[in-house]
């Protein structure tokens, strides 16, 4: 799948195997697999088909790239530490139109379709919201034709498996490519070396150029890993570039020739090391060495590969580099791709500074995903001067250039200086990733129209000032193609059935929908495919979580990672109120509920940890209380992924997106849910702020205090007396504090009920409360007025087309990328004719 155009051999296969499904579903199975009708095992029936519908993409990739490497288009590459791709079949099947084909295929095993899905293991590279931004982002990509190569790491054991022993989060390993990864070719020949440790020299060259070598270094080889991309029904097919860390040879040898083998297999495992997990933190960064060794093992491997291929192309004139060539910085984590990029213009293609700085400010574009202070990361000089001792130089020169800057514009302001210096001042001096990524990159943006105002107004403020036009905004968005048409088939045709098949690819479309919100026969249908994806969820929550959920009851979800600022608390606080009244007999006009919360924390977040037990333990008290029965069921999902969420989502009647206003950066759960016609309880934060205004207040349950009245009441926020003043909050206080959720578990709720009452509670949990139980009752009203809530719910998917991610990535391409979609796509058919003339 490289994207090096070699002349194609005359005896190269033609693409007439790939005529019929069926045969090469046999001849995998019996062949390439070598099994028999009485091992048709769903794992050999899921290889078999993958390697089927593999071959069908390999073929389509050559010619995306055969057609680029004519065309000379500018390539984008996104370059991020998590793609969260989950998995691959189904979305395959459904963007290279093939279902009629692989059902018909499939029907000689007497098998569906659906249990050889099931046999694939998630591909859950990547912790939540970026990660599968990320993947979302590679599907728009190729369904739009746009030249994006996504560049990342090919971890060996993914998001940790989380399971739930005693209400307490377990986290196992996730050896997701232990029955094999059918979707992936690697390049070995096309591996690089990247250069850790060691120290820099100078020397003068005859014309008296001063050079930098850095030497004595540690190589670590890249070996990557190609994931085919294939948009939705166009013909093209993009590439995922996963790099994999194994040993160099030398690397062994030496070791191994001083009769140190135990030493060179140490250095082995050190190298493999690189590639070996993910770090499970989604929001606050630890500083890990192993971390920055992954960021820089990413980094320099993607430039140094398409630096090679601009070469190969272009020779070693880099004039026009930034006329094709653009990196998407997925936050920081990459953000060391300044001064790697300088680097390797400077040192190994011996380029003047200036014209270096000038390539990298003009390809290097970075994306923040958060606002939260401590997600922000900082590598500690020290440990950078170790480890990339080359890259702390060029990171100081580039400090001391921009420090110019600075003192141009403000001319005497020492604090100016000390604020926007990439480097902090401390005991241990620490480099400012984010500030690098800025000052290095022609466009800085924030991932919802808040979130940008945000880092206008705050994180970014001074940058602001510097450079207003470096920043810009892009909404997030989700792909239509996962996120409704191949999780929700029923409501997919229900839709085609009414307004055509377009909005797939032309996710606009949706809004013709409007049309039919108050037809009483579309209304009927909307209702029975909801309810018939209830069914699947009531399996899914049974088998898992055994906890009986009842299809006619409103189903309420909050589904994503454990963090305080997303307030799963206030969802479980608000599911205690509702208990209260049921205890009391307060039942007489109840709408009844079932509660699903799934998510993982990170394995070292106390708080989150103790609110899963919490949920867990509140789940327990109310399943097994018969009162509450009739009313309310509550469940925590173990191990929410990718997969999951594709049935969650369609059977969803509420999406709760609670978090402290401000704090959200966007959302994008909160798009998957609206697409699929679930209702939002939300706060004014992120993406759902844009949700609203698309579908109207009517439509959206908005409750909550705004960022602007959250600043005030910081100052003098007193949640002791909050709870003292609201009778429902206080019973809810009274109840937990009594110990009735942890009878034989003394005290586990401490720290819970000490960081609601504290008055400098960030998230102020307390202070929302009661707003939010006064949506929720507008909530239980609603549900009940069927006529109503399905309006509203066709309303929601209605309204959903900005949040497609074919609108985001289209102004990416337009406003930052200046990407062409490709001109001209060659179909099979004419394929097949120029291969038969
Ligand atoms: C260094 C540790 C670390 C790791 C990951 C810090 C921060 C992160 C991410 C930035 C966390 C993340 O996933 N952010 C989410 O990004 C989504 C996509 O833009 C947004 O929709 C979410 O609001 C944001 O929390």
């Amino acid at each position: 799948m490289s994207n090096k155009s070699t002349k194609i051999h005359k005896s190269e296969p033609k693409n007439t195997l790939l005529t019929d499904l069926n045969d090469d579903l046999n001849r995998h199975f019996y062949y390439t697999l070598g099994r028999d009708k009485t091992e048709g095992s769903r794992l050999y029936l899921y290889h078999a088909l993958a390697l089927t519908i593999r071959d069908r993409l390999v073929a389509k990739c050559r010619t995306t790239n055969e057609q680029r490497a004519k065309q000379k288009t500018k390539k984008a590459a996104y370059i991020s530490l998590e793609f969260l791709m989950g998995r691959a079949l189904g979305n395959a099947i459904l963007n290279l139109d093939l279902e009629q084909e692989v059902n018909k295929a499939l029907k000689q095993y007497s098998v569906e379709l659906e249990n050889v899905s099931n046999a694939e293991h998630d591909a859950g590279l990547g912790n939540g919201g970026l990660g599968r931004l990320a993947a979302c982002f590679l599907d728009s990509c190729a369904s739009l034709s746009l030249p994006v190569v996504g560049y990342g790491i090919r971890y060996e054991y993914g998001m940790f498996n989380q399971s739930i022993q005693n209400g307490y989060q377990i986290e196992q390993p996730d050896n997701w490519l232990r029955e094999g990864h059918p979707w992936e070719l690697s390049a070995p020949e096309q591996s690089k070396r990247v250069k850790f440790f060691g120290h820099v020299e100078s020397y003068t060259d005859k014309a008296g150029r001063n050079h930098r070598v850095w030497v004595n270094t540690q190589d670590v080889l890249a070996v990557p890993y190609d994931v085919p991309i294939p948009g939705y029904k166009n013909d093209v097919v993009n590439t995922l570039r996963l790099w994999k860390s194994e040993a160099t040879d030398e690397f062994n040898l030496r070791e191994f020739n001083e009769g140190s083998y135990s030493d060179a297999v140490a250095q082995k495992n050190l190298a493999e090391q690189i590639s070996m997990v993910l770090y499970p933190n989604d929001s606050s960064e630890n500083g890990k060495e192993l971390r920055l060794r992954q960021q820089y093992f990413l980094t320099s491997a993607s430039l140094q590969d398409i630096i090679d291929n601009w070469i190969a192309e272009h020779g070693e004139n880099f004039e026009e580099f930034s006329d094709f060539n653009v990196f998407q910085l997925n936050d920081t984590h990459p953000s060391i791709a300044v001064a790697e990029l300088m680097r390797l213009l400077v040192d190994d293609h011996e380029m003047e500074w200036d014209k270096a700085w000038e390539i990298t400010t003009s390809t290097m574009a970075y994306t923040n995903h958060t606002l939260l202070p401590e997600a922000l990361e900082r590598w500690s000089v020290p440990l950078f001067e170790r480890l990339l001792p080359r890259l702390l130089e060029i990171i100081y020169e580039i400090n001391a250039r921009f420090l110019g800057e600075v003192a141009t514009k403000w001319p005497g302001d020492s604090d100016k200086q000390r604020e926007l210096s990439l480097i902090e001042e401390g005991d241990v001096p620490q480099i400012r990733m984010a500030y690098l990524a800025i000052v290095g990159s022609f466009s800085v943006n924030g991932v919802a129209a808040l979130h940008t105002e945000l880092l206008k107004s705050g994180l970014f403020n001074t940058f602001y000032k510097l450079w207003p036009e470096k920043f810009n905004n892009k909404t997030n968005g989700v792909t239509p193609r996962r996120w409704l048409a191949h999780c929700n088939p029923n409501l997919k045709s229900l839709i085609s059935n009414y307004i055509g098949t377009k909005w797939v690819s032309n996710f606009d479309n949706i809004k013709s929908l409007r049309r039919f919100y108050d037809d009483k026969e579309f209304q009927d249908k909307w209702y029975a495919v909801k309810k018939s994806n209830k069914e699947q969820l009531v399996d899914l929550v049974k088998q898992h979580c055994d906890v009986e959920f009842d299809t006619n009851m409103l189903f309420d979800v909050q589904v994503k990672r454990i963090h305080e600022y997303k307030r799963q608390l206030l969802n479980i606080l608000h599911v205690i109120h509702l208990y209260i009244q049921i205890c009391k007999g307060n039942t007489e006009n109840m709408t009844p509920r079932c509660v699903l919360i799934g998510g993982k924390a990170a394995p070292g977040y106390h708080m989150a940890k103790q609110i899963i037990k919490l949920i867990n333990n509140v789940a327990e008290v109310i399943n097994k209380d018969d009162r509450a029965k009739p009313y309310l069921r509550v469940a925590f999902l173990p191990n929410y992924n990718v997969t999951a969420m594709e049935t969650i989502c369609p059977a969803t009647d509420l999406s709760e997106q609670i978090s402290t206003a401000g704090k959200e950066a966007s959302g994008t759960g909160n798009m998957k849910f609206m697409m699929n016609g679930a209702i939002t309880i939300g706060t004014l934060d992120g993406a759902n702020i844009e949700i609203l205004e698309s579908v109207g207040k009517d439509n959206f349950f908005l409750f909550g205090a705004t960022t602007e009245e959250i600043h005030s009441i910081r100052n003098n926020y007193d949640p002791i007396s909050i709870i003292n003043n609201s009778e429902n909050l206080s019973a809810v206080f009274k109840l937990i504090e009594s110990g009735h959720f942890n009878l034989f578990e003394p005290h586990i709720f401490d720290d819970i009920i000490n960081a609601v009452k504290c008055p400098s509670d960030p998230w102020l949990t307390a202070y929302d409360f009661d707003s939010y139980c006064d949506a929720q009752s507008l909530v239980s009203n609603a549900y009940q007025d069927k006529k109503q809530w399905l309006r509203m719910s066709i309303l929601n998917t209605a309204s959903s087309g900005k949040f497609s991610s074919d609108r985001t990535i289209a102004q990416y391409s337009d406003e930052i990328w200046q990407l062409k979609s490709d001109a001209k796509k060659i179909t099979d058919k004419e394929k097949l004719e120029k291969q038969h003339a």
